[in-house]
């Protein structure tokens, strides 16, 4: 893989950038440069002390996976009381984008890893949201934390899985296909291309290996567990895949396994658009969704919340309040879960939360 140069915006497109409306375009994501100043984490309710401030990303990155954190209560969070079946407590942890010590520090707060870094939930259940790479120092650790968890929670009795994310379908496709060019309803482009406006990290594809790729391309698109209905993009694009939780999962996994760069990008496509359980119509789009795939309730990530709020875009860019945790919209149909830890210093942060909310 050629090193790519540093950060583009997406509304800056350089010579290899898709000839497409940003808006019309996977281009049009939210991108923020890691290596802003990090704020200390600030846990909602909790009695365990606040984690001592993360250093800021660094490239690359050094941290190590096993190292202990700087959170010196024991055990962090009391442990996960187990449910009536046997199961543990549900939880969902939104996108991470390659910060590996926020992860780390969220982990541990919530009471599912312990100091070293190892799974110390017994039957808890935890699903991550999807798009584990991109725009932060550390995206291969992240997988490989993820990976090494998953083993170590069915060890245990419980369980750590994972859905499939735009970005991940971004970076296989970029591995895969390179500058080949796709040709889409919007014009032409390539994965490579659109990697690299999207935070894509010469350092991630480096040491992205088989194993990796194995495990990504087995992932999920979504899921339901105790009625929630749990998706990585805000949109009802997963419509145009099938109308069952096993058509979707199945027609994308055929995609991926049979498919051309065309067909990749289509589903890479429908797969980064966003807002659609907001403003007016977004109740019935979150009801369309959960009434074709069942649950109560749509859990997604994808777009943060200063974002879906509205409150990013003024002059310096910032949003008006910090993000502390999920957000419920859409007549209490659709629960946020990107924080926005690309925008650390800014108000974003990492979120995991356990469900049911409220
Ligand atoms: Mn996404």
């Amino acid at each position: 893989m050629t090193p790519v140069d540093s950060y583009a915006w997406p509304d800056q497109p350089d010579t290899g950038a898709p000839a497409v409306h940003p808006l019309e375009s996977p281009g049009f994501d939210f991108f923020t440069p890691p290596g802003a100043a990090v704020p200390p984490t600030a846990p909602a309710a909790s009695p365990v002390p606040p984690p001592t401030p993360a250093p800021p990303p660094v490239d690359p990155p050094t941290m190590d996976l096993g190292a202990p954190l700087a959170t010196p209560a024991p055990g962090g969070a009391p442990a996960p009381a187990p449910a009536a079946d046997g199961w543990g407590p549900l939880y969902v942890i939104g996108d991470v984008h390659g910060y590996l010590q926020e992860l780390l520090d969220a982990l541990h707060h919530s009471g599912l890893i312990d100091a070293e870094g190892h799974w110390c939930a017994g039957r808890a259940r935890v699903w991550f949201l999807g798009d584990f790479t991109d725009r932060g120092p550390d995206g291969i650790g992240v997988i490989d934390l993820v990976m090494r968890l998953a083993a170590e929670a069915a060890a245990s009795g419980g369980y750590c899985r994972a859905l499939m994310g735009n970005h991940e379908l971004l970076l296989l496709g970029a591995d895969r296909f390179g500058d080949e060019p796709v040709h889409s309803s919007a014009g032409t482009a390539s994965f490579l291309a659109a990697w690299r406006l999207n935070g894509g990290q010469p350092f991630d594809m480096e040491r992205l290996e088989d194993h990796h790729v194995a495990w990504l391309t087995r992932l999920p698109a979504m899921a339901v567990e105790d009625g929630h209905l749990l998706v990585h993009s805000d949109t009802t694009a997963y419509l145009e895949f099938g109308t069952s939780v096993d058509a979707v999962n199945d027609a994308i996994h055929e995609v991926l396994l049979h498919g051309d760069a065309d067909e990749w990008w289509d589903a890479f496509r429908r797969m980064t658009k966003r807002f659609g359980f907001r403003g007016e119509a977004g109740p019935l789009a979150a009801r369309e969704l959960l009434e074709t795939y069942g649950g109560s309730r749509v859990v997604h990530g994808h777009s943060p919340i200063p974002y879906l709020l509205g409150e990013v875009g003024g002059e310096d860019g910032r949003p008006a309040n910090p993000v502390l945790g999920p957000m419920v919209y859409a007549d209490d149909l659709a629960v946020a879960m990107d924080g926005g830890v690309t925008m650390e210093g800014e108000g974003g942060r990492l979120l995991v939360a356990r469900l049911p909310l409220n």
